[in-house]
């Protein structure tokens, strides 16, 4: 199994893009791009679904030794024993989590500013997402953060940083160079041609 420290490319399965009937092959082609680490984001689907759809990705994430993340349902990612969970800054607090799903599952958060991303360190996340740095219509409601602070955030948290929202091929390289060397792709990934394709060529760009 991949560990979250050595993860440079995080793929999410986001049922926004993604049609149940589809998370099977998409979670297949995502792992055979290379995707690092995989999650399962679905904002507008009951427990007992989620539950149900990551019992199906489970075996294909496993298979490619690619751990698999739920966002922001602990009793999940506890029922189904899966490597991670990722909570945000209105979920619950890491210590919270890291209580319902035990020592063998790591614990992410979404931080928004320098300030969070400093403060999820210290209540002990294993590791942060940061952005969105680009306006995305898959988290409409967040002002982006830009470039600015990828740096600096990179100073001040030794945890693994994923730059996250609106990430393309297009933009990764301005992305590298305001300091990220990590990157949390979706919709790029959801909607391209050659899903393995795509994700097989960004992560060529990301070592
Ligand atoms: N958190 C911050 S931005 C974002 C999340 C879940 C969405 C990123 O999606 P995309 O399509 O890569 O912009
Ligand atoms: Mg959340």
């Amino acid at each position: 199994m991949k560990r979250i420290q050595d993860a440079r490319l995080y793929g999410i399965v986001d049922l926004g893009y993604v049609t149940a009937d589809n998370v099977e092959r998409m979670t297949e082609q995502l792992c055979l791009g290379g995707a690092d680490v995989l999650q399962l984001r679905a904002k507008k689907l009951v427990p007992q679904e989620i539950e149900r759809l990551a019992r199906l990705m489970l075996p294909i994430t496993r298979s490619h030794g690619v751990p698999l993340v739920i966002n922001d349902h602990l009793e999940v990612a506890a029922a189904i024993g899966c490597e991670g969970v990722h909570v945000g800054q209105d979920d619950d607090v890491v210590a919270k989590a890291r209580a319902v799903v035990g020592p063998s599952c790591f614990v992410g958060k979404s931080t928004h500013s320098l300030a969070q991303a400093v403060a999820a360190q210290a209540e002990g996340a294993d590791y942060i997402g940061f952005g969105p740095l680009y306006a995305t219509g898959t988290k409409p409601d967040y002002v982006p953060v830009g470039l600015s602070d990828v740096a600096e955030v990179h100073r001040r948290v030794t945890l693994p940083v994923f730059c996250i929202g609106g990430v393309n091929a297009g933009r990764l390289d301005e992305v590298i160079a305001a300091g990220a060397r990590r990157v949390v792709v979706v919709s790029a990934f959801l909607l391209a041609a050659d899903v393995s394709d795509e994700v097989r060529r960004l992560k060529a760009r990301l070592v």
